[in-house]
């Protein structure tokens, strides 16, 4: 069963779009959202006409679209500006025959050229595959070869990585960052400069291409989900909704495109909805991230959990001579978010931060955390309008509140992933429960329609017959003081099952001993409950991470049990 919590952060005034929630659920239609895409009237979809043409077509060309900055780079670009880089690299793309359907992928780090030749690539009906610049030789094989990806953008450093002569599909890379006189290079800067500066976009259906992102499972290889032109009917409308985007708007996604969250986020909404985005490169560091805050003026903040901690971590001092005033709106996604960050939030930066949650294969967010709505702490929030959720038993069944059962959604949703790419076999097992999507996640519902994420449905965790989510665990020991990050296993025992391993790395100035382990360990006992509290501790320098910041708590296990860890592609250095 779930905690029931009381603490509740009343929603704002000054944020008033969907005070009235349950009104606006009840009023809600999808087709109110789609009436207002030119493709509804007209039948032609494509998303860079939604994103960057029509803004030109109705007179915002000159509006900034894109703020980049790295600590070697600044620049400016208006939708006009996107317009035509994505239209020379689309007819560079033409030039090499590639085209409608076909995978295109995107291996370097952020940069304009990133987003011009993304951008490229949807403009000619191709679907785009952004990978992360982490990835090693075997993880960019892998997806390249999985998704049959005709073209790929790089850097000369990253196409050291690119196993060429393993990847027959591969027909062109196109380098970004210099002329490469190799053979079957092709130079980015070159092709750019000679191509034509329009190009029409190629019209589409919704249920065509847009994107694929691979995600990894505990087990197995990355799966790519792959989604159709249809999410932007989400990806606009939750902009609205729970980005409270406005016309006026400095927006700033924090999150890499090579995670869901930096295109769904990071490119399709801020610009459906016409507004700047920020795109800040280089390393992420306390100081740096308030200074591109203050710098740009940036309104509406969009970041993850793991990095809200971090920030927490640097304290009050990193914000010593910072103005972020400019700021209205904070939100998060990615992982759970600790009650305590949100305290933190309030009190700090006066910004309460809004939980989000969704999912690479949700395309876009389900269950938030509205602007003008009350927040409670620790939740994710309730259901967009037009979207339902239910917590299932493994047959199906609606359970009571209170109860901790499998995250579902009715299916569908505009946003819903089109395919796995190459395996049916796992999208249908996300639809195994007719009528429903199965997250993967375990989570309870309150009476008041709050969701509260409890984990994923492999890392809940029995002790002595009861069942724990991780995440109140790991909120719990946040809330010390000595505690800068937590991970939570179940870890078997005899007599128990299981009982509750921590893994802690520690805030600056704190030592790990076994008088301070025994002292955390009675703070949760006294916070939370007897048997919520970690029977193992183990302090640790770092915790494992996924790129888009989730601790890995199966690698955790892993090394409790010296078990294999399965595919660690995505983990951070
Ligand atoms: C967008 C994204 C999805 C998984 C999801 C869940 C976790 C995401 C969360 C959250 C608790 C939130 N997750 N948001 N858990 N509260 N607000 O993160 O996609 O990388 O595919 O991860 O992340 O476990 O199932 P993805």
């Amino acid at each position: 069963m779930g905690q029931v919590h009381d603490e509740i952060l009343p929603g704002r005034v000054e944020h008033a779009n969907l005070r009235d929630y349950t009104l606006a659920v009840q009023q809600f239609r999808w087709e109110d959202v789609e009436r207002t895409f030119s493709w509804y009237h007209t039948g032609k979809v494509n998303m860079t006409h939604e994103a960057i043409d029509r803004h030109v077509l109705e007179g915002r060309g000159a509006a900034t679209a894109l703020i980049y900055s790295d600590p070697s780079r600044e620049e400016r670009y208006t939708f006009a500006d996107l317009q035509e880089h994505s239209s020379r690299f689309g007819n560079v793309l033409r030039k090499y025959g590639v085209g409608k359907g076909e995978r295109v992928f995107i291996f370097m780090p952020r940069s304009p050229e990133l987003y011009f030749s993304l951008l490229g690539v949807l403009r000619v009906g191709a679907v785009a595959g952004p990978l992360f610049e982490a990835f090693m030789e075997t993880a960019v094989k892998d997806r390249l070869e999985d998704s049959g990806a005709v073209a790929l953008v790089t850097t000369p450093e990253l196409l050291k990585r690119v196993r060429r002569e393993e990847l027959p599909t591969l027909r062109h890379i196109i380098v970004v960052g210099r002329a490469v006189g190799e053979q079957g290079i092709i130079s980015y800067e070159a092709e750019m400069a000679a191509a034509k500066a329009e190009l029409e976009p190629e019209w589409l259906t919704l249920e065509d291409g847009l994107i694929m992102h691979y995600t990894s499972g505990s087990t197995g290889k990355p799966k790519g989900v792959y989604h159709a032109q249809r999410a932007m009917i989400q990806h606009y409308y939750t902009g609205k909704i729970v980005l409270d985007l406005r016309p006026d708007d400095i927006y700033w996604c924090t999150a890499d495109p090579g995670w869901v969250t930096g295109t769904s986020y990071g490119i399709f909404a801020p610009w459906l909805n016409g507004v700047t985005n920020v795109v800040r490169g280089g390393r992420f560091s306390p100081g740096d991230w308030y200074r591109t805050i203050e710098r740009f003026a940036v309104t509406v903040w969009y970041s993850a959990p793991t990095a809200f901690r971090m920030l927490m971590g640097a304290g009050e001092n990193s914000l010593a001579g910072i103005d972020l005033r400019s700021l209205r709106h904070v939100l998060s996604v990615g992982e759970p978010l600790n009650p305590e960050v949100v305290r933190w939030g309030d009190k700090v930066y006066r910004q309460r931060i809004h939980d989000t949650w969704w999912m690479t294969e949700t395309g876009a967010q389900l269950i938030c955390n509205y602007p003008g709505m009350d927040i409670k702490p620790g939740s994710m929030g309730r259901p967009l309008p037009g979207i339902e959720a239910a917590i299932l038993d493994d047959r199906g069944n609606e359970v009571p509140p209170y109860t901790m059962g499998n995250l579902a959604i009715r299916t569908p949703w505009p946003s819903m992933m089109a395919k796995i790419w190459n395996n049916q076999a796992k999208y249908d097992e996300y639809f195994r429960i007719p009528g429903w999507y199965i997250s993967g996640d375990s989570a309870y519902m309150d009476e008041d329609g709050y969701f509260w994420f409890q984990g994923r449905i492999d890392d809940v965790i029995n002790s002595s017959g009861e069942r724990i989510g991780p995440f109140e665990v790991e909120s719990k020991l946040v809330e010390h003081p000595a505690v800068a990050e937590a991970g939570v296993i179940g870890k078997p025992d005899l007599l128990r099952g299981e009982i509750i391993k921590a893994f802690i790395s520690l805030r600056e100035g704190y030592t790990a001993t076994a008088e301070l382990k025994d002292e955390i360990a009675a703070f949760v006992k006294a916070g939370l409950s007897a048997h919520a509290a970690p029977r193992e501790i183990e302090f640790k320098e770092k915790l494992p991470k996924t790129r888009s910041g989730k601790i890995m708590r199966r690698v955790l296990k892993a090394w409790e049990l010296q078990l294999p860890a399965g595919d660690l592609s995505t983990i951070e250095d």
